[in-house]
């Protein structure tokens, strides 16, 4: 065993509570805050003000010693928990035996290994064939390159809230300009967007009927005949966690299919046990021809695939798809461990779980705070909707407020939505319940303190 790998051996667990050490930002923090303002370019910002040292379970540790309450999962990612044990023991291994030979040149089995999984436990039990790339983004893109192909068509068409990338033609698809894709025009052409349901601002809880009123623009304005793709988040992520009412779907899904069309599930954000089915696309037992997925695959190693109908994924013509790191054999190893984490830990009982106390929580507070609009979500994927007292009217300095109260007493909560007055809660599913609680606690408070 090498020193190194020793030093991790003998190192303590990290104990399972928040703790403030300093003042948050800390001395060292601060110190490191200037030194990226110096060295990294403005445009990469950060939500909290602090540096992470170590992280595991619930928590993150900064370099002033701080222990912090990870409601966030570095934006949906660390669904086993950072460093979880499996995936740690599984890339160090892998680092050991080989870092990178590129699957184009010299191909390795982790790479097939992880195809088969994800063949597996995807929606649907029809043949299916993966390709792995590297980011979200990154198999967005090639869920609509192999959608063009197979169908010869090359419309795409996406929703409104939606987020898919910052790459250009998922800037594209993605609906938010700021800050988006403010300046960063001309985007890709052949994007066009729908009306997405959004039963909390619109009212309508039929999702059939939310359905067809997007289906009556994609045939109006594109024309069924033009449509290579139709891109959809079960759950959004960065669009305010916006669940579809039931039936919207379901519809779009048999829409494509009586139209030739590819159903394409974005799960970068709701994959992998998040909202408390394996894929969230299960819940409805919508069945999509490509699922698009990253972030928990890996236990927080890059790796994202695209996993589909085996026609629809063969239909590239060879070396059409691919990239000097996709799956690469590190990350590979990751996804093999998170997974085999995820079924030998129940992880997916677990986020209902956390489902439970979360949104019991949370409506309490609904029910004494007229500014909480909308408590919904699945899973640990839970949204807080903040809006002007006893209104609909988005209210984003108070999501903003709360959010960095929360951050000064230790606990890491992120904001999204349209209007930006969503905050979202993504914990690990290795977080305890005495965790969830406190940062609750922190939360609550902080909702009451700000006026
Ligand atoms: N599709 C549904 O949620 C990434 C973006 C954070 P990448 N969401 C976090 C930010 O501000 O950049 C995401 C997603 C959905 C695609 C993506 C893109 O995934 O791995 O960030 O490229």
């Amino acid at each position: 065993m090498s020193a190194f790998a020793s030093e991790l051996a003998n190192r303590q667990p990290l104990s399972q509570q928040r703790l403030l050490a300093t003042s948050i930002p800390g001395p060292r923090s601060l110190e490191l805050m200037s030194r990226k303002l110096g060295a990294v370019a403005a445009g990469v910002g950060t939500t909290m003000p602090v540096f992470a040292e170590r992280a595991g379970g619930g928590i993150v540790v900064d370099v002033d010693g701080n222990q912090f309450i990870d409601l966030g999962s570095g934006i949906a990612v660390t669904t086993v928990g950072a460093s979880a044990p499996r995936v740690v023991a599984a890339v160090q291994e892998q680092a050991a035996a080989f870092t990178h030979t590129c699957f184009m040149v010299t191909p390795y089995e982790g790479y097939v290994a992880v195809a088969e999984a994800l063949n597996r436990v995807t929606p649907g039990r029809h043949p299916k064939r993966t390709a792995l790339f590297n980011s979200g983004a990154e198999a967005v893109e090639n869920a609509v390159k192999i959608a063009r192909v197979h169908t010869g068509r090359q419309a795409v068409v996406v929703f409104d809230h939606a987020y898919h990338g910052r790459t250009n033609l998922t800037m594209a698809m993605t609906a938010k300009n700021m800050p988006y894709k403010h300046g960063f025009g001309p985007f890709a052409s052949e994007v066009y967007r729908a009306p997405l349901s959004y039963p909390f601002r619109d009212g309508n809880r039929d999702g059939v009927l939310a359905a067809l009123q997007a289906i009556d623009i994609i045939e109006k304005q594109v024309g069924a005949a033009h449509v290579a793709a139709v891109v959809i988040e079960p759950i959004q992520g960065e669009g305010g966690f916006i669940e579809p009412a039931g039936g919207f779907l379901p519809a779009l899904a048999t829409w494509c299919r009586e139209n030739g069309a590819v159903f394409v599930a974005d799960e970068v954000q709701t994959g992998f046990a998040r909202t408390g089915d394996l894929f969230a696309c299960d819940r409805e037992g919508v069945v999509p021809d490509l699922i698009v997925t990253a972030k928990g695959i890996a236990g927080g190693l890059p790796l994202s695939a695209v996993t589909g109908r085996a026609e629809i994924m063969d239909a590239v013509h060879i070396g059409g798809l691919g990239g000097t790191y996709g799956g690469n054999p590190l990350a590979c190893a990751a996804a093999l461990a998170a997974i085999e984490t995820i079924e030998a830990e129940g992880m997916v009982g677990r986020a209902r779980e956390i489902e439970d106390l979360m949104l019991a929580r949370l409506r309490d507070i609904q029910g004494r705070d007229s500014r909480v609009g909308d408590v919904r979500g699945r899973g640990a994927m839970i949204a807080v909707e903040l809006v002007h007292a006893g209104t609909d009217v988005p209210d984003p300095e108070l999501a903003k407020a709360v959010a960095a109260a929360s951050h000064q007493q230790g606990v890491i909560v992120l904001t999204c939505g349209t209007y930006g007055n969503v905050l979202r809660l993504l914990p690990p599913l290795a977080i305890s319940d005495a965790l969830l609680h406190d940062g609750l606690d922190v939360l609550a408070a902080a909702l009451a303190g700000v006026r």
